[in-house]
């Protein structure tokens, strides 16, 4: 294996991949990257031009996946359209990029004999009660909630049905809630991050009970990079980090790390079918690959992502007011 094909390689996971490959392997990159409202071409500009190139297009557009696809010994599938409340606005890019986008992929890498890793979300399994003694695994049946974890969930089982019907040699990661820099404003810690900064209050949807399963991005690619290297074909590796955290207590640990009282937060509207708990059991990878993460602490985790967050406002500041003008005519 000599040359990488990522998809979605601008976005906030897929550019730390891009970095994580780098750094650690002596292989090209070619990003294939559509550059929408997520997208940073900043993210991956530092980086070697002898080492990564980058080609603006759509991963649904056949013609522009064709030659790149046949050119390249693997691809590596982040790109999609990833905010469920996004999806809750406008489904109809997440089935466009999402499923449409998977599927012209997996025709390419048919056609030309080409390994692909599919990087999905634990979000396919549905939620979890905050009780329940299980975790999701390999097992767990699907069950998606949002437009969002419908379409990744839809994209996933066509890469399980052209492993098994066609033979296209295929690896699947669904990974928990990533955090780190580079994620965009949208999302939940990068917001509360970036009010604070403005001087206005956190804003928790409902209660704030909700559960999610944190891992940092760095972690997320190193072991993306163990399944490609170490993955047996055909199979499913979830990636969690044991990072189970409720909103309302990330919310007061990014209040308390950024000196403020961990009170000072807003309650709002709750999301549309909100998932309750999202809770990642990675024995197979950590097992049967041997990977381990190595961000086990949130706290300091956290700390750095702030620092980042301060450190680089002129990226994330032309952003800011259209974000919370969008959140903000839903009484979020
Ligand atoms: P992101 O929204 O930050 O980035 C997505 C990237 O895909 C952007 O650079 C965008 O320009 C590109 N893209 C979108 N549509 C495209 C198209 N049609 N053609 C080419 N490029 C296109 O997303 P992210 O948070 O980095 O997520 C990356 C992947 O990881 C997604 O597949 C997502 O489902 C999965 N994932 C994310 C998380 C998370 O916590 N963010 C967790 C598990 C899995
Ligand atoms: O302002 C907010 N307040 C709030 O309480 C926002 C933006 C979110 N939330 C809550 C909703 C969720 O319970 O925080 C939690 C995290 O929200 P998001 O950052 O939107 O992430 P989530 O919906 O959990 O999905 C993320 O993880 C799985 C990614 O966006 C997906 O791409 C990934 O598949």
């Amino acid at each position: 294996m000599r040359n990488l094909l990522v998809t979605g390689g601008a976005g906030f996971i897929g550019s730390n991949f891009v970095h994580y490959v780098v750094e650690n392997t002596d292989l090209h990159v070619t990003v294939l990257d559509k550059l929408t409202y997520a997208a940073s071409r900043e993210a991956i500009e530092s980086l070697p031009s002898e080492r990564v190139s980058l080609v603006v297009g759509d991963i649904a557009d056949a013609a522009v996946v064709d030659p790149l696809v046949a050119s390249h010994d693997a691809v590596v599938h982040y790109a999609a359209e990833s905010h469920n409340d996004n999806s809750l606005n406008d489904p109809s890019p997440f089935v466009q990029t999402n499923i449409i986008g998977t599927f012209t992929l997996l025709e390419a890498v048919r056609r030309h004999g080409v390994r692909f890793h599919h990087i999905s979300t634990d979000e396919v399994y549905g939620d979890l009660e905050l009780d329940d003694p299980q975790r999701f695994t390999e097992s767990t049946p699907y069950n998606p909630s949002s437009p969002y974890s419908s379409t990744k969930a839809g994209s996933d089982l066509l890469v399980r049905a052209w492993v098994r019907s066609f033979g296209v040699e295929a690896t699947i990661s669904n990974c928990s809630n990533n955090y780190g820099p580079w994620q965009h404003i949208e999302k939940f810690i990068p917001r509360q991050i970036t009010n604070l900064i403005d001087g206005v209050r956190p804003k928790l949807y409902g209660a704030g009970l909700n559960v999610r399963d944190w891992i940092h991005a760095d972690d997320h690619s190193s072991a993306v990079m163990t399944i490609l290297e170490k993955g047996a074909i055909g199979e499913t590796y979830l990636i969690g980090a044991d990072g189970e955290v409720n909103n309302l207590d990330t919310v007061k640990l990014i209040l308390r790390l950024m000196g403020h009282d961990e009170n000072d937060f807003e309650h709002v509207t709750d999301r549309a079918g909100h998932d309750l708990r999202y809770a990642i059991d990675s024995t197979k990878l950590r097992t049967e690959l041997g990977w381990t993460p190595r961000f086990q602490d949130f706290e300091s985790g956290m700390s750095d992502t702030i620092r980042w967050y301060r450190e680089n406002e002129a990226w994330w500041r032309p952003k800011k007011a259209a974000i919370e003008a969008q959140y903000a005519a839903q009484g979020q």
